[in-house]
């Protein structure tokens, strides 16, 4: 047996759906259709992203891993003794497991994520290889601010863990309002650790997100699975394509869902209209500088403290202190 606190909810499942329902539905009636990347996460999407993780193409998760362990002892000391680590979209824990065995006295790690069941078990195959370790995770909307569990209050210092270029994700100005949303959730003198993924060639960016296995694909049409199965859908997943490329001009992948024909779709009740060649706009993935997320950070009030890339400079940690 495993002695576990239970996970800290503020998401109850009705309200999870409907926040869903609601988000496709204003999505799709858009000029331009698109649904939040954050819903690709049921348990199918976790899994295949995963999977994505493992392709020869996808070097961002290889990249930082490699960073984590070879200048994890560097990176650590930003975590003081008996200091709370947070780590925002916890996922699959396997980046911070590295953070933890570089740092000693760690006072509680408060892994963070949308995904309920995934934290849990996470959380779990946690405890036995750090036993001494206070495990409390939290089940919320990340993005948003949310009171720490009474341990991370407590602790000595707290240092947010924001890993995966996680930040990408959200639009410039959304991750502007996470980073002030995250020193109101860390409190004065807090630090921050943040995984992105770095601008480069763009075929190697557009490799990443087109795998030969066809993953990403896959990934990116669960989508619309995801919508068939928990909002009544009837998304025929043979007329849409998977299209990722590199938009240089805004830094950023894109990926959309295109359909292939003039089509009816029914979705949350409602009926969506798609033209021939019409996409959803599924993801957009940011790539940063040192110098543009440094920007960034500075116009919300987090100082840069350090910055480490793997040796082929495709990813990047980057540290800031309020
Ligand atoms: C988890 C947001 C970092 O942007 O590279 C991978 C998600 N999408 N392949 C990324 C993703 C398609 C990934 N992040």
């Amino acid at each position: 047996m495993v002695a576990l606190a239970r996970t800290q909810s503020f998401i109850a499942d009705d309200a999870e759906t409907s926040a869903f329902a609601a988000d496709v539905v204003k999505g799709l009636s858009a000029q331009r259709k698109r649904v939040p990347p954050k819903y690709f996460y049921d348990a199918v999407g976790s899994e295949l992203f995963e999977r994505i993780t493992e392709q020869p193409e996808y070097y961002p998760t290889r990249c930082e891993m490699s960073i984590l362990r070879e200048q994890g002892a560097e990176i650590g000391k930003l975590i003081a003794p008996g200091a709370a680590l947070v780590e925002f979209g916890s996922g699959s824990n396997q980046k911070a497991r590295i953070l933890l065995a570089a740092v000693k006295d760690l006072a509680v790690y408060v892994p963070v994520d949308i995904c309920g069941p995934m934290l849990e078990q996470e959380a779990a195959e946690l405890v036995p290889d750090f036993p001494a370790l206070k495990v409390r995770p939290v089940e919320a909307d990340f993005t948003q601010a949310f009171e720490l569990p009474q341990e991370a209050r407590d602790a000595t210092a707290r240092v947010g863990f924001f890993p995966g270029s996680t930040i990408g994700n959200l639009e410039p100005h959304e991750a502007a309002s996470f980073l002030r949303n995250a020193a109101k959730t860390l409190g004065p003198g807090a630090k921050m650790i943040i995984g992105a993924d770095l601008v480069k060639d763009a075929e190697v960016l557009n490799a990443a997100y087109n795998d030969a296995a066809g993953f990403t694909e896959k990934f990116n049409l669960n989508l619309l699975m995801r919508i068939n199965r928990e909002l009544g859908g009837n998304f025929d997943l043979s007329t849409f394509e998977h299209h990722a490329f590199y938009n240089r001009e805004r830094q950023r992948i894109e990926m959309h869902l295109a359909s292939t024909r003039r089509q009816k779709v029914k979705a949350a009740g409602e009926t969506f209209d798609f033209r021939a060649g019409e996409t959803i706009h599924t993801e957009s993935s940011y790539k940063y500088t040192a110098d543009s997320l440094a920007a960034l950070a500075r116009g919300v009030g987090w100082e840069p403290a350090g910055v480490w890339t793997d040796a082929d400079c495709r990813f990047s940690i980057q540290a800031f202190s309020l």
